[in-house]
């Protein structure tokens, strides 16, 4: 599909207000053995956006703007698993908090639960452990937002009709511009990577923008 965008009224990028939010590039979605794979999925689609979000992150640190992570799971008690997402799997499974090949799936401090090591956190960036799909609840996101004075965000990683749009959509209702990569962003469905997407730019960025991350590239190398 090609990119969807918003134009022409584009992205109104302000590198002194824009943060690079990178969703859940975790072992346990794009690894085998994984939280993903459990309930069903083949990885692979996913790994195509691992490339992609290695060169955006190499030229968002390189221009000095901020980046932020987000990891999905729960805590060792599962706590802060509602039952209702705990339930929903197809047929005899592994669950979130059964042990699987990565340690317990989708469970803070497991192996499964890390960023790959390809797009690592380094020291100074934040990581921000999720509970749900968007990243917004139950997170200390918007402060961190807040204390960066961040008004925009560029949204990448996985998956592209859950946690990003969901992610995006929370955003949108607090106020943020959110441009979304589509080369940034996969699903195991490669038909709802497309109609995501779709969803985001239509209407005239109903939610957001979306278009290729090399517009982006060019952009910050001529910051
Ligand atoms: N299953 C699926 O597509 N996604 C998730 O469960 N979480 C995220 O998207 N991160």
């Amino acid at each position: 599909m090609p990119a969807v965008t918003a134009d022409p009224y584009p992205f109104p990028f302000d590198p002194k207000a824009c943060a690079l939010l990178v969703i859940d590039m975790q072992r346990d979605f794009l690894e085998p053995g994984g939280f993903g794979a459990a309930l069903g999925n083949d990885v692979s689609h996913l790994r195509r956006a691992i490339e992609p979000n290695r060169r955006l992150l190499a030229a968002w640190r390189a221009a000095g703007l901020p980046v932020l992570h987000t990891r999905e799971g729960h805590a060792p008690d599962l706590a802060d698993l509602p039952a209702a997402k705990h339930r929903r799997a197809q047929g005899d499974v592994l669950r979130i908090g059964d042990v699987g090949p990565m340690g317990r799936i989708l469970v803070q401090g497991e192996p499964g639960h890390a960023l790959i090591p390809e797009l690592a956190a380094l020291p100074g960036e934040t990581v921000i452990d999720k509970p749900g799909k968007g990243a917004f609840h139950a997170t200390g996101l918007q402060a961190s937002l807040e204390q960066l004075g961040v008004r925009q965000l560029v949204v990448t990683g996985v998956t592209t009709e859950i946690c990003v749009q969901s992610t995006v959509r929370e955003a949108n209702d607090r106020g943020y511009d959110c441009l979304v990569p589509s080369d940034c962003t996969a699903s195991y469905f490669p038909e709802f990577h497309a109609a995501a997407l779709q969803m985001i730019a239509a209407q005239g960025g109903i939610l957001g923008w979306v278009s290729h991350s090399d517009h982006l590239l060019k952009t910050l190398s001529d910051l």
